[in-house]
């Protein structure tokens, strides 16, 4: 009995620690890493006689099961794997000991309640520590070449197409931009676009709407000043999708951040034809924005193969573009040499 108790406790310390390290060091997140710290202090034991009782009882080196796991222990190959088989050890430790408990509790101080509630806690936390993760990834690859397949820019050819040779040219995020449809309409042309980044690991943004990005299951939603809040637009996100919003100034790019934006656009860098009414911002707000926050931030605005390297040198992250890519007759390209400028550029 002691030794079950010993090996199930020695799990639920141990997985906890690990998911807490996870939300502490990759996440970043102090709320979640307090919540798994309470919850590892208030599960283990503090009385000291029951402690030394559990040591003298350890058998470690006879236990009969201890290198059976290994296979599935193998296919931990990246970190959401490893939260999710963490939290089922420490979900499956928990239940040993609410039944144990239920049956042996008074011989040892054990509330079977209390790790009932602990499990039902732990279920919530794995998903949001799963999507938090997830979302974490994405933001990760907000780099490169981000070109936004605008619908009044196509000059007569398809997004579908569009989008694939922009991919195939090296565009690692590509955002469906429509001004002119109803929403409706977008429905399946969104679905398909998710698809196509999905099979090339591209990431797919959708532009201002946000039932848009949740029905396409995109990888995120973009927004400027005068869109939804973006506090609103973060809490009605599910979790695992990054929400970008777009900035002129420092002022606004500080409290994008702070109210849940993955990245920050930073526009317009340059003149453009392709939106009205833009403010300029410049290169001086961009690198000021990238001293200032700590997510990805993306260049835009008349950015194109002559001033590129000015737009990387300057610290953005990525650089979306509409004509310097939709404007040319051959997108792939037009594509391959931004990339080969932007790679050169960051590679320094
Ligand atoms: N937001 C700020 S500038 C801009 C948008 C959508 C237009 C970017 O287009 P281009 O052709 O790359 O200047
Ligand atoms: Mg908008």
């Amino acid at each position: 009995m002691l030794r079950i108790l010993d090996v199930n406790l020695n799990r639920i310390g141990e997985g906890l620690r690990l998911l807490e390290d996870v939300t502490r060091f990759i996440l970043n997140d102090p709320e979640l890493s307090e919540q798994l710290k309470n919850m590892r202090h208030e599960l283990l034991p503090k009385d000291r006689s029951l402690q030394k009782r559990l040591l003298k009882a350890r058998r470690a080196s006879e236990d009969v099961g201890a290198f059976l796991d290994v296979d599935s222990e193998a296919e931990r190959t990246d970190t959401v794997s490893l939260v999710s088989a963490n939290s089922r050890r420490v979900q499956q430790s928990l239940r040993v000991l609410e039944e144990l408990a239920k049956v042996h509790g008074d011989d040892f101080g054990l509330d079977w309640d209390k790790f009932k509630h602990a499990r039902f806690a732990l279920y919530t936390l794995e998903q949001k520590i799963v999507l938090e993760l997830l979302r974490h990834n994405k933001k990760e690859k907000v780099s490169g070449l981000y070109v936004i397949i605008d619908t009044q820019a196509l000059r007569g050819r398809s997004e579908l197409e569009v989008a694939r040779q922009a991919i195939q040219g090296g565009a690692r995020i590509i955002q469906l931009r429509d001004k002119l449809r109803p929403k409706g309409m977008l429905v399946p042309l969104a679905r398909e676009l998710k698809k196509l980044c999905a099979e090339s690991d591209v990431l797919f943004i959708v532009n201002d709407y946000i039932d848009l990005a949740i029905d396409s299951d995109a990888d995120g939603l973009h927004i400027g000043q005068e869109d939804l809040p973006f506090d609103t637009a973060r809490k009605m996100l599910p979790g695992d999708k990054i929400l970008g919003c777009s900035s002129a100034t420092l002022e606004e790019a500080i409290k994008a951040e702070k109210e849940g934006a993955d990245y920050i656009a930073v526009g317009s860098i340059y003149p453009t034809p392709s939106k009205s009414g833009t403010r300029l911002a410049g290169l001086k707000i961009l690198r000021q924005v990238k001293k200032k926050v700590s997510v990805p931030v993306v260049a835009i605005g008349g950015i194109n193969e002559d001033n590129i390297t000015s737009v990387i040198s300057s610290g953005a992250d990525a650089v979306a573009v509409i004509s310097a890519v939709l404007g040319a007759d051959d997108v792939k390209e037009a594509s391959q040499r931004l990339t080969k400028i932007i790679n050169r550029g960051s590679a320094k």
